[in-house]
């Protein structure tokens, strides 16, 4: 079984999309094992995105993350990693497959209403910023 961690951002929290992203997930067998609201402070975001510091973007992207309360699930199922990635579409909703996530509900980049882990490596890295000292998250 396979985990990925998964954020529903500010920009989909504040557009009421909280439930809608869930339930897809839930619909294509995913297993909720973690799910917390919670405002991401800047320290944290520079961390979870610090692979893209220096990019023209960073900081409209740490603005984003960190404007409003975001929704943090850790997510099972088997092939949960690639199979969420292609649930919620390619990272500029333009560019977003009909049926995926970002290509259903738009939005302008950096506001791409969700995020998903893009690896176990990724998943673990991120488990252990969001969800610290639980250590039965990163069970793989
Ligand atoms: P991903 O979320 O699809 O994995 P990444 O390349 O990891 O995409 O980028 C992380 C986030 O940074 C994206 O989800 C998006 O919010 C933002 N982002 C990526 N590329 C751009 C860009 O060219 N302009 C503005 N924001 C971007
Ligand atoms: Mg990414």
């Amino acid at each position: 079984m396979e985990r990925t961690l998964i954020i529903v951002k500010p920009d989909g929290v504040a557009r009421g999309l909280v439930g809608t992203v869930l339930e897809r997930f839930e619909r294509r067998g995913f297993r909720i094992l973690r799910l917390e609201m919670r405002q991401i402070d800047r320290a944290l975001a520079e961390q979870h995105y610090a692979h893209l510091a220096g990019k023209p973007f960073f900081e409209g992207l740490l603005e984003a993350i960190t404007e409003g309360p975001a929704v943090v699930a850790v997510l099972e199922r088997e092939n949960a990693i690639k199979i969420a990635r292609n649930l919620i579409g390619a990272t500029n909703p333009v560019d977003a497959a009909a049926g995926t996530i970002r290509g259903d509900f738009g939005g302008e980049l950096p506001r791409n209403v969700v995020h998903g882990s893009d690896s176990v490596e990724s998943y673990l890295r991120e488990a252990g910023l969001f969800f610290p000292g639980d250590r039965d998250l990163l069970q793989i």
